[in-house]
């Protein structure tokens, strides 16, 4: 008895499959799954806390454009860079993905503050969570940028996370890396600060990519040998 060949095959589902992820992929683009700051133009909204200048350099941040330049102005406090106003809410769909930010040492002081790159999130309720994962020494005195990244799981923050980033109100960022004495005052370059979620979406292109060739290939070969 002849046997029925199946009217969907493997490869054909999985090549249906990938073409209406790749064709959802613009629609997947336009909900916020990334807020990414560059300051190219200005310091879109943020401010800092604490005693330091908050100034925008307008050339040579980290990669093209502009970046956020911040100077201590007193020995006594610490001062951080705080989120917009109005750019928390819900950051549910944050759960897993990942805090990052470019630093560079611009004034070359021994950094010897260990709370540098410590991330606060603070609820309307009054809830806050911390990480503080970056190791004492960074940013290093070598006037380069430096990539940092911070998983917003758990494990960096925490039980409670995901009520957190559900109601978020501010983000601070530590941005005091040195215990000035007198007038001995650092100077911080900042770049890219970027909330992601996950998967990133070049990975996620790149599997779905990825994958729409694979089920190509089986296709192609499944012709060759009809
Ligand atoms: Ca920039
Ligand atoms: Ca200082």
């Amino acid at each position: 008895m002849k046997k029925r060949r199946p009217t969907t095959t493997l490869a054909q589902g999985l090549l249906a499959l990938s073409s209406l992820w790749a064709c959802s992929l613009p629609a997947h683009a336009a909900v916020a799954i990334d807020e990414h700051w560059t300051f190219d133009d200005d310091a879109q909204g943020w401010t800092v806390a604490g005693s330091a200048a908050l100034a925008h350099q307008s050339d040579g941040g980290a990669g093209h454009g502009g970046y956020l330049l911040l100077t201590d102005t007193n020995g006594s406090d610490e001062f951080s860079l705080e989120l917009p106003a109005g750019a928390g809410g819900d950051w549910s769909r944050f759960v897993g993905g990942s805090f990052s930010f470019d630093a560079r040492n611009v004034s070359g002081h021994v950094p010897d503050w260990g709370a540098f790159g410590a991330v606060q999130i603070r609820t309307a309720g009054g809830g806050s969570l911390t990480a503080d994962l970056i190791p004492l020494g960074q940013p290093p005195a070598d006037g380069q940028w430096h990539r940092y990244t911070i998983k917003l799981d758990e494990a960096s923050f925490g039980g409670g996370l995901r009520s957190v980033l559900a109601d978020v109100q501010g983000l601070s960022l530590m941005t005091e890396f040195h215990q000035t004495f007198g007038s001995d005052f650092e100077s911080l370059a900042i770049d890219n600060i970027r909330v992601s979620a996950v998967p990133e979406p070049a990975a996620t292109a790149l599997w779905g990519l990825g994958l729409f060739a694979l089920a190509a290939r089986w296709r192609r070969r499944r012709r060759t040998r009809c």
